[in-house]
């Protein structure tokens, strides 16, 4: 009796040192990153004065740190997209922003608030994302964003990394009324077989959509010129951290190819971050956060129509444009080949589900 009470204890701390290795849901001291609408008036203002710190002007002339951090994705543009490199480098520099962001206003509890786009699909350009106390609105003469508390701003660099100080750009395109559902968005998901496969469905589909609908800056290799890059990928970034959650055999799993032709595995270095191999980032939770859910947003729920009764029809994709690859040193005939396989397993899945 006494025997079985000091197993069973074991069982029971075994179970809690590792189920948190596997997964990225919150608990222990983890840090919650938010959907953006979960957030309280006080982490939206700490949160807005941290990026506007991190682009005010240093004491010494040059660049402002953000938007040196914006041109490091700039520089590894063509590495670090169209493969299975995608998901662990983004997740690597989604967290060196939330640090730096923590670091100018020391505090280290601040994380960087998810956009679930998916909560918008019926009507993305009129989310309260694109109003004055989030992001801003779409762009107006010349695709000047000129609201928003995060919408004012001018870059400094350009597409190339060159220094070319311009407005903050956005130009919503018909892609806008092709955002998935939430049920759309989950079938995607949960249909993912392989990493792979995840990868290559969340790249080439909602996460391309999402950066070519709204334009301008965000359709370019200096997209992070656009804090709604930083929330766009928080979002992609938890849709592989719940896809590992839901598959705990699959969850230690990087396999695929990058846009080179090279096949991949745990002990590639990060493009840029020396030393940085994607082992290192397979786990959320070893990298100290976790995503709320979703469903636990009241106000984001409220705020939209959404009707579970009338799901519309999975979308199709709209083809990355020649200028959007040219942009991003994209071989064509690669693109063309991820661009059929994503064609087809949408095909597929409006099969299975009888659109
Ligand atoms: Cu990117």
């Amino acid at each position: 009796m006494r025997y079985s009470i000091v197993l069973l204890s074991l069982v029971a701390i075994i179970a809690a040192t590792v189920v948190p290795m596997i997964s990225a849901a919150c608990i222990n001291n983890n840090l919650v990153r938010k959907e953006i609408r979960q957030l309280t008036p006080a982490e939206l203002t700490k949160y807005i004065n941290a990026v506007t710190l991190a682009r005010r002007a240093l004491p010494r002339p040059g660049p402002t740190q953000y938007d040196t951090f914006a041109r490091i994705h700039a520089m590894q543009g063509y590495f670090i997209h169209s493969g299975a490199n995608f998901l662990p480098w983004h997740r690597y520099y989604l967290r060196q922003y939330e640090l730096l962001l923590q670091s100018v206003i020391n505090d280290p509890t601040l994380t960087v608030p998810y956009w679930d786009w998916t909560l918008d699909y019926q009507n993305p350009s009129a989310s309260v994302i694109f109003t004055d106390p989030y992001f801003g609105g779409n762009g107006g003469s010349a695709s000047c964003v000129t609201n928003g508390k995060l919408g004012q701003w001018r870059p400094l660099y350009n597409w190339a990394g060159n220094a070319s100080a311009h407005c903050l750009k956005r130009s919503f395109g018909e892609g806008m009324s092709r955002y998935p559902s939430p049920a759309t968005l989950q079938t995607l998901i949960s249909g993912s077989a392989t990493y792979a496969n995840l990868a290559t469905n969340i790249e080439i589909g909602p996460h391309n959509l999402v950066h070519s609908s709204i334009g301008g800056d965000m359709k370019e290799a200096i997209s992070p010129n656009d804090a709604l890059f930083f929330s766009h990928h928080a979002n992609v970034d938890r849709l592989w951290a719940n896809w590992q959650d839901a598959n705990p055999t699959l969850a230690g799993t990087y396999n695929g190819k990058n846009i080179t032709g090279q096949r991949v595995g745990l002990t590639d270095i990060l493009h840029g971050f020396p030393g940085i191999t994607v082992s290192k980032v397979m786990k959320a939770s070893t990298m100290g956060y976790c995503y709320s859910a979703t469903t636990a947003s009241a106000a984001a729920r409220s705020a939209q129509t959404l009707d579970d009764e009338s799901e519309e029809p999975l979308p199709n994709w709209p083809p990355v444009s020649a200028e959007f690859m040219a942009s991003k040193g994209i071989d064509p005939k690669v693109q063309a080949e991820v661009t059929a396989r994503i064609n087809n397993i949408i095909d597929a899945l409006n099969d299975a589900n009888g659109f």
